[in-house]
């Protein structure tokens, strides 16, 4: 049985110097060149490469151990066939007899590899971002049984800093080395295995304010459908990337038409507002514009072009925000659509609305021009593309080209899903709009 003894190399004149990883057991099997031991001094690390190969019989040294000098014992290794097993045939010892007990030192054997300088893991996230990740394995979730682990000093030290097990890491270089881009996918991978499902769950807290310290105060707990929209209003503000886009149509001669209709209305029994004109508008554009008539798919890959036309119109109720859907407004008048509207309406404010009149919108109208205001920017109904906000119509002066004009001008803004309608197409959509309320003529083509 011969045995080798493994002692510590010429260390550069380092002054501390410490084991501070030991990757090898007594009893273990080793091969030439592979690592025994890692030595650390303030500047930099080095591994103690195997200088035959053969069983590690005994470990002199402990992790944290200091090192104090070159030549001092550090383990034992019974080669196998010193002949075989060696890189290069040992030159024979003096007196040409094999010593029972050859001892070299391993840095005469095979030189440790170049001293890496000291690093911190500051650097990683700029490398990592730079490189393509190596595909994850099903190994590089377990903790590997056995077997050596190849990986150079930098690589063991950036590891241990960042808290990492190496056995639990498939290397990519040759040999199934560990490189250091192996250590920063395997970090950048557990940390976004770490990133909570739910979108925006990992958003900061809104702080929860005692209002008691400031005065009276009452509290009270959200309606059912207040929850549901409150929940599907934060759904679709954090997954549809928004553009609101602004214009105002000319609906002059659409409100004396409507106004000269006033008879005919009370006969029928119909409330004739601008809506009915609005969804009308809305159904033909988006027939002229079909992008904004499509659905996108969970996985964003794919979409879904509808091609019917039924329009959600948002209902201000007791009860909170309802979006009734009106069907196949390309295919009705505008005195059907006025009644369905009121009929709509009416039932969702008492709560008499059937599940399915709430379903199958294409695309949603929300109107506050009998509330006010001057524009606003609504939040698409996911996964519906496009909404279209209405404002309140009022007299403005306009210039014709030659005086300013009393005209009526009703403010719209179309808010859409960024990610399947494009500018060019919201623009195009929003003109159409505004060109087919501005001349309802246009609606009959
Ligand atoms: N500009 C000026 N006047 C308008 C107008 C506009 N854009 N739109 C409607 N009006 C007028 C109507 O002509 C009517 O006036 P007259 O009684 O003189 O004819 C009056 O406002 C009231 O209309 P209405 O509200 O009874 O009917 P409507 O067809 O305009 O609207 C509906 C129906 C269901 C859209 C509406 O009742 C409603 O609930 N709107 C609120 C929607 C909402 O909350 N959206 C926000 C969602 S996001 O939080």
């Amino acid at each position: 049985m011969t045995i080798e003894t493994v002692r510590v190399p010429d260390l550069g004149g380092a002054e501390e110097v410490q084991v501070i990883e030991l990757t090898v057991a007594p009893g273990q099997r080793v091969a030439v060149d592979q690592t025994l031991l890692v030595l650390e001094s303030e500047k930099a690390t080095m591994e103690l490469p195997s200088p035959v190969a053969g069983v590690v019989a005994r470990i002199l040294v402990a992790e944290g151990d200091k090192v104090e000098k070159a030549g001092d014992p550090l383990l034992e290794i019974e080669v196998d066939g010193v002949a075989a097993q060696h890189p290069e045939p040992a030159a024979p010892p003096p007196g040409g007899a094999e010593s029972p007990d050859r001892e070299v030192p391993a840095a005469t054997v095979a030189p440790p590899p170049a001293a890496v300088p000291a690093n911190t893991g500051e650097e990683l996230a700029g490398a990592a971002a730079a490189k393509a990740e190596p595909p994850v394995s099903a190994d590089a979730h377990a903790p590997r049984s056995g077997g050596e682990i190849h990986a150079g000093p930098y690589v063991r030290r950036l590891a241990r800093e960042l808290g990492v097990e190496l056995a639990r890491i498939q290397g990519s270089g040759p040999r199934q080395r560990i490189l250091k881009e192996d250590v920063q996918g395997f970090v950048r991978r557990q940390l976004q295995a770490a990133r909570p499902a739910v979108a925006g769950a990992g958003l900061p807290q809104v702080p929860e304010v005692d209002y008691a310290r400031f005065g009276p105060v009452a509290e009270g707990e959200l309606s059912r459908i207040g929850r549901l929209t409150a929940a599907n209003m934060r759904r679709n503000w954090l997954n549809v990337p928004h553009v609101t886009q602004f214009d105002a149509a000319d609906v002059t001669e659409l409100e004396a038409f409507r106004r000269a209709q006033g008879d005919a209305a009370q006969a029928r029994g119909v409330k004739l507002t601008p809506v009915p004109f609005i969804l009308k508008a809305c159904a033909a554009a988006l027939r002229e514009n079909p992008v904004l008539n499509r659905a996108l798919s969970g996985d964003g890959g794919h979409y879904v072009q509808r091609e019917f036309y039924h329009l959600g119109l948002a209902v201000d109720t007791p009860r909170g925000l309802l979006v009734p859907v009106l069907r196949d407004v390309d295919s009705k008048g505008i005195w059907q659509l006025a009644a369905e509207i009121a009929d709509l309406a009416e039932r969702a404010r008492t709560g008499k609305l059937r599940i399915d009149e709430l379903q199958g919108a294409c695309f949603t109208v929300t109107s506050l021009g009998a509330i006010g205001g001057q524009g606003f920017t609504p939040i698409v109904n996911a996964p519906e593309v496009a909404i279209l906000g209405v404002s309140r119509a009022a007299v403005q002066p306009v210039w014709n080209g030659g005086e300013f004009v009393p005209r009526t001008l009703l403010p719209v803004s179309l808010s859409y899903d960024h990610r399947v309608v494009n500018g060019g197409d919201g623009g195009r959509f929003l003109t159409r709009v505004v060109a087919l309320l501005s001349d309802i003529r246009a609606l009959l083509l």
